[in-house]
């Protein structure tokens, strides 16, 4: 079966070059989308596989959109910019899914920030490998305005690392999140609190749902971290239900952040 897409990403380079709309890249498929009243979805050639390496800074979406990698795209940051921005919506939903978005460089959320009044579903995702001088080191949702939801389903936060809180996700005042599926937090790092996740605010809920869903191997590396797995502060929620488990995370000041990094790249430039 033929999957059709409204945009079909042809080439791995990033560049926007409306003059050849012959060849469509990443970032020109959601600029049109953007610019493209209602919600639409971009998909890539069966004959792409690989990296599509940030050479143009990180990517915006600003409306409705689904993005499918068919499980063999890779969009990485280059440990230079932010992987994927999605700005503040009113009830806007979005679907990434069979993707994923490894060294991205931000303040807030190296890999994916999620902007307020948003709706966010990752399906078979990998945020990987991400930094963050802020919070959240793969993921941020911000708090901003209205607030957002995130769904992680079947995906994986790994070996991000943030000099604040939130090592591999950030959830700000009201936002939603459940992790469902087979998904898995790993060797995720934060230099304050919540080396895996980190939550705040009354109204905002954290939920891991089922057996297959596993927080582990989080370091809150700092002289001050805490919630080598888990923090959640400000009255937030946290439900762990139907066999999550949150195992070998460890909060401690002797732990540097060399050996809390355990990314694939080698060095990292200084946040
Ligand atoms: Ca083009
Ligand atoms: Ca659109």
């Amino acid at each position: 079966m033929t999957t059709t897409f409204d945009y079909t990403v042809t080439t791995l380079d990033d560049f926007s070059d409306d003059s050849n709309s012959a060849t469509w890249s990443l970032r020109e498929a959601i600029e049109a989308a953007n610019a493209n009243g209602g919600a639409e979805t971009i998909g890539f050639d069966a004959a792409l596989n690989g990296t599509i390496t940030l050479t143009e800074g990180q990517l915006d979406i600003t409306e409705s959109l689904s993005i499918d990698g068919g499980g063999v795209i890779t969009v990485s940051g280059d440990v230079s910019s932010r992987v994927m921005r999605i700005l503040t919506g009113s009830d806007d939903v979005y679907a990434l899914n069979d993707i994923t978005l490894r060294d991205g460089l931000g303040a807030n959320g190296g890999g994916l920030y999620v902007g307020g009044g948003n709706d966010v579903t990752l399906t078979d995702v990998t945020i990987r490998g991400s930094l963050a001088s802020s919070d959240g080191g793969g993921i941020y949702v911000s708090g901003t305005g209205a607030s957002s939801k995130l769904t992680l389903t079947d995906s994986s936060i790994l070996e991000n690392v943030t000099q604040g809180r939130g090592g591999g996700l950030f959830a700000g005042l009201g936002a939603d999140v459940t992790v469902n599926g087979t998904s898995a937090f790993d060797y995720n790092s934060a230099q304050v609190q919540g080396g895996s996740i980190f939550g705040m605010g009354a109204t905002t809920s954290v939920v891991l749902d089922g057996n297959s869903v596993i927080v582990e191997d989080g370091r809150a590396y700092g002289a001050t971290g805490a919630g080598g797995g888990i923090a959640m502060i400000s009255g937030s929620s946290l439900e762990i239900r139907n066999g999550a488990s949150v195992q070998g995370n460890t909060a401690a000041a002797s732990i540097s952040m060399t050996q809390a990094l355990r990314s694939r790249k080698a060095t990292y430039p200084t946040m």
